[in-house]
């Protein structure tokens, strides 16, 4: 089956690129020691950001370890919705995609996040969120700071796009995960990375009539074409000419980057379903494919952003 071969392949990758690079080992570590309950349950913490109460849910691994240092995983959802809604619909914190990870779902303000003219908080206020949850997470939980990650759908995942743009927020990230996203903070004229390169695996429909493919204008301002996204997130993490697989009859397409630095090989990644909607792509039909009307997804963004995320470290 493809998907098996797929999956195996990257892990068997994982390891020679993991290797190569010294990871990071900054970062707070006063949340180690501590054990927790509700460990493998969803947890809703809250806290002051800027003058304002903010909250999200947190999900540890079922045989969460408090000595131990784990990967941590930013799921930002989609505008009208909400922390809980993504997980529910991304399965996410399911042992099989996050087993060994800690997973943070956080709650835009007004269920947006900055970057479109709907959103409710600024692209400032966003990233202090991001910022000061980072440091709340750290302080209770035991963290591994070479380890975090961020995926995201449709305004979560345009998010994800302005905060690789921050060099001191973005810079405490390892690689992004977007899926169906609206990134209507590019092209970005003032997106200064921490690193070259920062890697991005982006997921997105040809036929997605909310975040179209083709750009133009969507519900919060101006839309890129996608091909142009690619090209700007080519050009700053310095890679060469992609290679292309198609597969399920033409319907899916992987591009893929090899890319500056150590950790360059497959820093840019993109796959492009042809007849795929305004998703949060799964292989059973999930909340959000179900809304829009569309079957099973040939691509699983479960699956293949954990993968990808195991490919990468923050490095020293
Ligand atoms: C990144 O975001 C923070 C928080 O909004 C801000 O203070 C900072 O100036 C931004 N830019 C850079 C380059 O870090
Ligand atoms: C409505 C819903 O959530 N449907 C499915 C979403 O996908 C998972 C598997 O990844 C199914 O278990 C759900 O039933």
């Amino acid at each position: 089956m493809f998907w098996a071969t797929f999956t195996l392949g990257l892990v068997a990758l994982s390891a020679s690129f993991v290797s190569a690079v010294d990871p990071y080992t900054g970062g707070d570590t006063s949340g180690c020691g501590t054990a927790h309950l509700f460990d493998g349950l969803p947890r809703y913490l809250s806290l002051d950001t800027g003058g304002t109460t903010r909250s999200y849910w947190i999900h540890l691994p079922s045989d969460y370890h408090p000595d131990q240092q784990y990967p941590v995983v930013f799921g930002f959802h989609g505008r009208g919705t909400n922390g809980e809604f993504f997980y529910q619909d991304t399965h996410l914190s399911m042992p099989r995609f996050s087993a060994n990870k800690i997973m943070i779902y956080p709650d835009g303000l007004g269920r947006a996040w900055a970057g479109p003219e709907y959103a409710k908080a600024s692209v400032e206020q966003d990233l202090q969120f991001v910022w000061d949850m980072l440091a709340h997470v750290r302080s209770k939980y035991c963290v591994d700071s070479a380890r975090i990650y961020a995926t995201g759908f449709s305004n979560g995942a345009g998010f994800l796009d302005t905060l690789a743009c921050n060099a001191t927020v973005g810079g405490e990230f390892a690689a992004f995960a977007p899926a169906s996203g609206v990134y209507y903070t590019e092209p970005d004229g003032a997106c200064e990375p921490a690193r070259t390169p920062m890697p991005f695996l982006e997921m997105h429909g040809q036929a997605d009539g909310a975040a179209r493919y083709a750009g133009g204008r969507g519900t919060g301002g101006t839309l890129p074409q996608m091909s142009d996204w690619l090209a700007l997130w080519a050009d700053r993490n310095g890679c060469g000419d992609p290679t292309q697989e198609d597969s399920d009859g033409g319907n899916v397409h992987y591009i893929s980057y090899d890319c500056k630095g150590d950790q360059g090989a497959g820093a840019l990644q993109h796959w492009r379903v042809d007849d795929m909607a305004h998703v949060w792509p799964a292989l059973h039909i999930n909340l959000s494919q179900d809304g829009q009307g569309y079957g099973p997804a040939p691509i699983s963004a479960s699956i293949l952003s954990m993968a990808f995320f195991d490919q990468f470290v923050r490095p020293a």
